[in-house]
């Protein structure tokens, strides 16, 4: 495993491995998982992603709070700023072990779990990535039931990016691309990555609410995106317009505060998709693509 370390990137530098070093930040407050990490005190909640077709919850994207010593919420990215790269990695650590043993207790045996990864950590993931496949293994966590969501970022060397998805491929857990159409969004790259899943940022939706053109275009890009094999996303949805179009688009996940807000640990709630909407027809399967019932495939 260290040999992997050394080959991949010359200058790592050796970080605490074990989970005890980061367990130690992790303390129990009113029956769930908390955190302390610089002063903060971070939390986890959860935001449930429906699949339209069983008009169910079938996942849970963990979300990380942070609160500074007065108990004020801040933006979770402060956790990351102006950090070196140590620092985020250990933070990173620190929030998927929370979310993790979070998450384990839910006793959930259907619903998979998606965990954003710091950007730094998905570019070196086959260095760092290490530590995670030792997390998973010694919460006896399925790799399975895991999903790991990638920013759609700008990367110097995409070579490094996919060597890190198939790192963590290989490891079992299934892959998001993240907040797709920002910025410099590539469908290359969606190709040559092949993520199980591709989440479409929250102002594609938005933005095809306000324009008939645009809303033609985002179901095109749904059906080329379901076309190239893997499931379409749809995030951020908050008004019924946003979620029929979603619907329209015939989207196989959606997820946003329309159907339900992130919320802490036990949720009875999550179970069903409310408000109940249904798309407009059945579209056919697409050839190798996964029943979004099921947790994603890894390979
Ligand atoms: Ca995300």
């Amino acid at each position: 495993m260290n040999t992997i370390v050394q080959l991949d990137n010359p200058d790592f530098s050796p970080e605490p491995m074990e989970i005890a070093d980061i367990a130690h930040h992790l303390f129990q407050c009113e029956g769930r998982w908390c955190a302390r990490f610089e002063g903060f005190r971070l939390s986890s909640v959860f935001q449930p992603i429906f699949s339209p077709a069983h008009q169910q919850c079938v996942g849970l994207e963990a979300l990380v709070r942070v609160q500074d010593t007065q108990g004020n919420f801040l933006a979770p990215p402060l956790l990351f700023s102006g950090k070196s790269r140590a620092r985020i990695v250990l933070a990173d650590r620190i929030c998927r072990l929370l979310h993790g043993k979070n998450f384990l207790t839910l006793k959930e045996k259907e619903l998979w779990l998606s965990l954003n990864l710091a950007h730094e950590v998905a570019i070196y993931g086959r260095s760092y990535g290490i530590f995670f496949q030792k997390v998973i293994t010694e919460m006896g966590l399925d790799p399975n039931r895991v999903v790991l969501e990638i920013m759609e970022h700008p990367v110097e060397d995409p070579a490094l990016l996919e060597n890190a998805v198939l790192f963590y491929r290989q490891i079992g857990c299934g892959i998001a691309i993240d907040d797709f159409g920002t910025g410099q969004s590539h469908f290359d790259r969606v190709w040559r990555l092949s993520p199980h899943i591709v989440k479409l940022d929250r102002n594609l939706i938005r933005n095809a609410a306000e324009s008939p053109r645009i809303r033609h275009v985002f179901c095109g890009m749904v059906s080329l995106l379901q076309e190239s094999g893997s499931l379409v996303l749809v995030e951020g949805i908050e008004t019924e317009e946003e979620a029929v179009i979603a619907l329209e688009a015939q989207a196989d996940l959606v997820q946003g505060y329309y159907f339900g807000r992130p919320a802490p640990p036990a949720f009875p709630g999550f179970r069903r998709m409310e408000p109940t909407l249904h798309a407009p027809s059945p579209k056919p399967p697409v050839q190798g693509k996964t029943h979004p019932r099921k947790i994603p495939p890894s390979g």
